[in-house]
């Protein structure tokens, strides 16, 4: 029998991946709360415990991707790859796990289903799949921001007679490809791994390929151990630069304006950045190709070129260089392989744009034409409900009823990213309209855990223990993130999470802030300094008595 009567914690913890696991470790360990976390998944690992996918990996090198809270931590863990796979990358987050003895302050295989704030008592309640309750005054919630996959959105997709696989939920048992004509549905960045993976052992591999992407080399190599001595020896000095760029990794050599150099200039640049891998095409080449659309198509046509060079069949190349929308708006994918994949004679391409897919059937895939893709197996790497999602799915409610769904019914509302109007105690790592995805995620975690902490000792230390927004902040900070999103090429993308505009209804807002972490973070400490300017501080008991 599960007990029904509420168990009551200073803090309750959702997620457990990177953002869980550090808010537990420094919520209890460095400042003795009593913390209960939970967690969907049998184990920690969040992201990488669910998107075990072949060809998962991540796309900022791992020096820079992993916590820099503790010096030890960062100086004893090896990695083996520049930018390793998700195993690896499960089996550090296991590490932290042991290593801070966190797992055992989080229930697993417990979903959190609803989360209501009680005005009486300025208490949150939160109910799980288990079936208990739990009240505690503060809620952080590090459920993510890609961890909703999206709704398959084909008709029949239940009657398919193989197995239908989802990159976000991939299951945990070897899946053999062997033999098999295998169908993929989505080439974003989850879908490009998976394809240039797949495609080594599938019987047969049929792409349907809606909106081509720019994707570039990722530039993945064995750790050198002379690199990996040197980055430890200074690793202070390379998290301070981490922190201060844009995106938060300590690359340096951007130039201004893709238009104000000679075109042999910004060839050198740009086969530089692509022939050093990582992120450095799209943000360490010219500062202005997000912002101006001709220079975006100096490095839209750039990797059209580059694209065209690799696939051998010019009319798959065609398909496969993406046109009609400038590079960046949608989150840039990067590939080992990806565009060799189409070399193989086992490697089909199908456009889905122009001859939508039209129903799942029992045996494939049909067309709006009427053609029939015959396949054994189906996968969808058809992304996410991003960055809302994963908060609107726990049900949330604030004061005086107010549903978070309503509240943000024409996107997302918050301040600072990290907590919402009339949602009191309730942080969001990482939420919508804060650097989140546009920033290093594990910097920008920590960033967020630490302004969390930080707000707590605040409170305590002048008697106090509510804080939330004031509407006119949270407005004024919606404001300012929609104008600078504005200010960019983003909104000029037909699809892209950034925008919200690839789940079917779901409000055109767009879902991170553009200013950079280093602008973000004087912003939050200018608010700090401010004694949390744009924030209600307030007694629980007093208000409440
Ligand atoms: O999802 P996506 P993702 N019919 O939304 C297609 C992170 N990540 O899981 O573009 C046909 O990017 C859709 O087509 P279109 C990273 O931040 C990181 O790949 O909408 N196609 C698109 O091609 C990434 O950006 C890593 O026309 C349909 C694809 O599905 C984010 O996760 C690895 C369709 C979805 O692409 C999401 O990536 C993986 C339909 N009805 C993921 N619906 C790293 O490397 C959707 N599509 C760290």
């Amino acid at each position: 029998m599960v007990s029904t009567e509420p168990t009551t914690h200073d803090a309750i913890v959702v997620g457990a991946g990177f953002a869980g696991l550090y808010a537990v470790h420094v919520l209890r360990d460095r400042r003795h709360m009593q913390v209960i976390g939970f967690d969907a998944a049998g184990d920690v690992g969040g992201t990488w415990y669910w998107n075990r996918y072949p060809g998962a990996r991540v796309d900022i090198e791992s020096v820079h991707y992993s916590y820099s809270f503790d010096d030890e931590l960062q100086q004893e863990w090896h990695w083996t790859e520049r930018f390793p796979a998700q195993a690896e990358i499960l089996s550090y987050l296991e590490h932290v796990a042991d290593r801070y003895d966190l797992r055992r302050s989080f229930r697993f295989n417990t979903r959190v289903v609803s989360l209501t704030w009680d005005d009486t008592d300025a208490m949150w309640t939160a109910t799980t799949s288990a079936g208990t309750t739990h009240r505690a005054r503060f809620v952080i919630s590090g459920a993510g921001t890609l961890s909703v996959p999206k709704e398959p959105e084909f008709p029949g997709v239940e009657d398919f007679a193989g197995e239908v696989l989802m990159t976000g939920n991939w299951p945990h048992h070897e899946v053999s490809f062997e033999g098999k004509r295998v169908g993929i549905i989505g080439v974003g960045s989850s879908g490009i791994q998976a394809i240039s993976e797949i495609a080594k052992t599938a019987g047969h591999l049929t792409v349907l390929q809606r909106t081509p992407n720019y994707a570039t080399p990722i530039g993945n190599y064995p750790t050198r151990p002379d690199e990996e001595a040197a980055e430890k020896a200074d690793y202070r000095a390379i998290r301070d630069a981490s922190r201060n760029h844009f995106l938060g990794v300590p690359y340096s050599e951007v130039q201004p304006s893709a238009l104000a150099v000679s075109p042999e200039e910004r060839r050198r640049v740009f086969d530089d950045r692509w022939n050093r891998g990582g992120f450095r095409l799209f943000i360490d080449s010219f500062g202005d190709i997000l912002f101006d659309k001709a220079a975006n198509d100096t490095v839209a046509s750039y990797i059209r070129e580059r694209i065209r060079e690799r696939v051998h069949d010019p009319a798959k190349a065609e398909l496969l260089a993406p046109e009609g929308y400038p590079y960046g708006t949608k989150r840039p994918p990067l590939e080992t392989d990806y565009y060799e994949a189409y070399n193989r004679p086992n490697v089909d391409l199908v456009d889905v744009k122009g001859n939508p897919i039209a129903a799942v059937t029992p045996t494939g895939v049909r067309l709006a034409d009427g053609t029939e893709h015959d396949f054994d197996m189906l996968i969808l790497a058809t992304g996410f409900d991003a960055c809302t999602g994963p908060l609107l799915a726990m049900n949330i409610t604030g004061r005086g009823g107010l549903r978070l769904a309503d509240h943000w019914a024409d996107g997302p509302q918050t301040y600072l990213g990290l907590m919402a109007a009339g949602f009191p105690n309730l942080f969001m790592i990482t939420g919508p309209q804060s650097p989140s995805v546009l920033y290093n995620m594990p910097l920008a975690i920590e960033d967020h855990v630490d302004f969390t902490v930080a707000a707590l000792d605040h409170l305590r230390e002048r008697g106090l223990d509510v804080i939330e927004p004031e509407p006119s902040a949270e407005a004024a900070w919606v404001a300012h993130t929609n104008e600078l999103a504005e200010a960019t090429l983003l909104p000029d993308s037909p699809t892209s999470w950034y925008m919200g505009n690839n789940i079917p209804g779901k409000p055109r807002r767009v879902l991170v802030y553009l200013g950079g972490a280093p602008a973000y973070r004087a912003k939050c400490d200018e608010v700090v300094a401010a004694g949390y300017e744009g924030f209600t501080l307030s007694s629980a008991s007093r208000v409440f008595a």
